[in-house]
């Protein structure tokens, strides 16, 4: 039977974007990730798998992203995005991987015919308009239509793909245009803070990214009910992206960007964002000048809190119930926190394990460590909200502030311009500064590391990323070890972005835990083999 693919055209255009012959890709936590210099194969079939996914979910609407991320800028990646804002279902993570292995212009055909005829996917089915970035040739092979979303954050692109896909439905998303979503941020949080004194400016470092052109817009839409102070905003800069800045280097390294040195006074509160707006760290100064990390648990403590509270203002505590999403990377001290108060669920490494279990809930706050989350409230509960007649003014007050907070936030992924906003109604709401935030529980110290390996693959794991299953007996030599650390928690799990393992250790003492880490590190490389040059120190 002739292939319905349009096979000359995906084979011609296939003959320009080579596929490196000793390479393999694998669409990991977030997408394709990996050096630059070797991604264009990869970005022209990823315009393929796109198109197939639309036509697969007829004609909707797909999302695909180009960025680095929290990277160095030589790296770089590719990820899509389904119809509703969210990562790609994971069934299609394997297709494609596979049709980005596929070594031939015969292969990837073949490959593709797998994809087609395993999704059912009815390739004669029109195209309706789509919004793809940059993967032209692709969509060319395809004959399918793009919309250039332009240089833009991760979360906007999320919050673009839904909005098209619920254009005049009554769950429309909103505007779907980036002028669209700077309305509706700052529409909804210039709603939750009306009455309150404004805070103090809030400084932020935009890791050179793309959330530095982002920011300054928010900054404009958001008038005199929040001043923002941008530092590292060159986008253009060659090799700044990422580099001393941004949230995964405050997060790793536990400590301030030297840039912001001279820049934040003690008590001012700062954030960092990483290079493509989706994970958010604050931090502050305290009057000694020592450096204080408010990071993603510190962040879901926070809001997780400052929900309960409007739910129970509102008479809807019966009715509405809260629960917390974390990883294995948790800190120790924000599980019991959060455990002592409502439900908390750890599961897997990666935004769209979060969002799948906070989609359980009837608001779920999820929370990555790094920064990367966000919160769901549920279909049932938007209605809940819309419908619910309150009988006081208070109660009146604390649903209006819940309907807002459901505007505010960006239900599609973590967007850290819009949690940003969310900490700032929060502590605005409650006359919070730094340390009154902070002091919601104490941190236990904590350290991360990472090893090359030889074959990151050989480790596997269960129990949420928490105990390895392979390579055998390595999970046994860890739980010796971290018995003899006081308040000991370690785990090792591969990189689903990196080609690296990762460790991580806790302990009642920083050094306790940096020894930890150190050595569970020794013994990964021990097992594994790998560059004792790259060994962690
Ligand atoms: C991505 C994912 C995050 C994940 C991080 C690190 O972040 O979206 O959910 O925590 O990678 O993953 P891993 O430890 O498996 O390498 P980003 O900000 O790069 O999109």
């Amino acid at each position: 039977m002739p292939s319905a693919l349009p096979v000359e055209s995906i084979k011609l255009l296939s003959g320009q974007h080579h596929k490196p012959s000793i390479i393999r890709f694998q669409y990991g936590t977030a997408g394709f990730r990996t050096t630059a210099s070797i991604l264009d194969s990869v970005l022209f079939r990823v315009g393929i798998v796109a198109a197939l996914r639309s036509k697969k979910l007829d004609g909707r609407t797909i999302g695909v992203m180009v960025t680095a991320s929290h990277n160095p800028e030589p790296d770089n990646g590719v990820k899509l995005v389904d119809p509703r804002g969210e990562m790609l279902e994971a069934s299609w993570e394997v297709h494609a991987t596979t049709i980005a292995n596929a070594s031939t212009a015969d292969d990837l055909v073949d490959a593709l015919e797998v994809l087609v005829q395993t999704a059912k996917i009815d390739l004669h089915a029109p195209f309706w308009p789509s919004l793809v970035a940059a993967l032209e040739d692709g969509f060319k092979a395809m004959g399918a239509t793009a919309r250039n979303a332009g240089v833009t954050t991760t979360p906007i692109l999320h919050y673009l793909v839904r909005s098209i896909n619920t254009k005049g439905t009554k769950y429309s998303y909103g505007e779907d245009t980036e002028a669209g979503y700077f309305a509706k941020l700052s529409t909804s949080y210039k709603k939750l803070v009306t009455g309150k004194a404004v805070q103090p400016p809030l400084v932020i470092d935009c890791a050179n990214g793309v959330g530095a052109l982002a920011a300054k817009t928010l900054n404009e839409s958001l008038g005199n009910t929040l001043e923002l102070v941008l530092e590292n905003a060159s986008t253009t800069t060659p090799g700044a992206l990422n580099n001393a800045c941004g949230a995964d280097f405050v997060k790793v390294s536990q400590k301030i960007p030297p840039s912001l040195a001279n820049v934040l006074q003690p008590g001012q509160r700062a954030c960092s964002l990483d290079g493509d707006a989706d994970r958010l760290i604050y931090y502050y100064l305290d009057d000694r000048g020592a450096f204080h990390m408010l990071d993603g648990d510190k962040i879901a403590a926070l809001v997780a809190a400052f929900i309960i509270e409007l739910v129970k203002v509102a008479g809807l505590e019966e009715k509405i119930k809260v629960g917390v999403v974390q990883t294995a990377y948790a800190n120790g001290a924000s599980t019991k926190y959060l455990q002592e108060r409502l439900p908390v669920k750890c599961v897997s490494t990666g935004v769209k394990h979060l969002h799948h279990a906070a989609e359980r809930y009837n608001v779920g706050v999820y929370f990555e460590a790094n920064g990367h989350g966000t919160v769901l409230f549920s279909q049932p509960t938007v209605d809940i909200l819309a419908e619910y007649q309150p009988s006081t003014p208070a109660q009146s007050r604390a649903v209006e502030h819940l309907v807002s907070l459901t505007e505010l936030i960006n239900q599609t992924v973590g967007d850290a311009l819009s949690d940003m906003l969310l900490v700032e109604v929060v502590l605005t709401h409650k006359s919070y500064r730094g340390e009154e935030w902070d002091s919601l529980y104490v941190d236990l110290p904590n350290r991360l590391a990472k090893c090359s390996v030889p074959d990151r693959n050989a480790f596997k794991t269960e129990d949420a990323e928490r105990r390895l299953v392979s390579p055998p007996g390595l999970q046994a030599r860890i739980d010796e070890l971290v018995l003899r650390y006081q308040g000991g928690r370690s785990f090792v799990r591969p990189s689903g972005t990196e080609d690296v393992v990762r460790v991580y250790a806790e302990a009642s003492l920083k050094s306790q835990a940096d020894e930890l880490a150190m050595r569970v590190a020794g013994l990964v490389y021990d097992e594994a083999g790998g560059d004792p040059t790259s060994r962690p120190k």
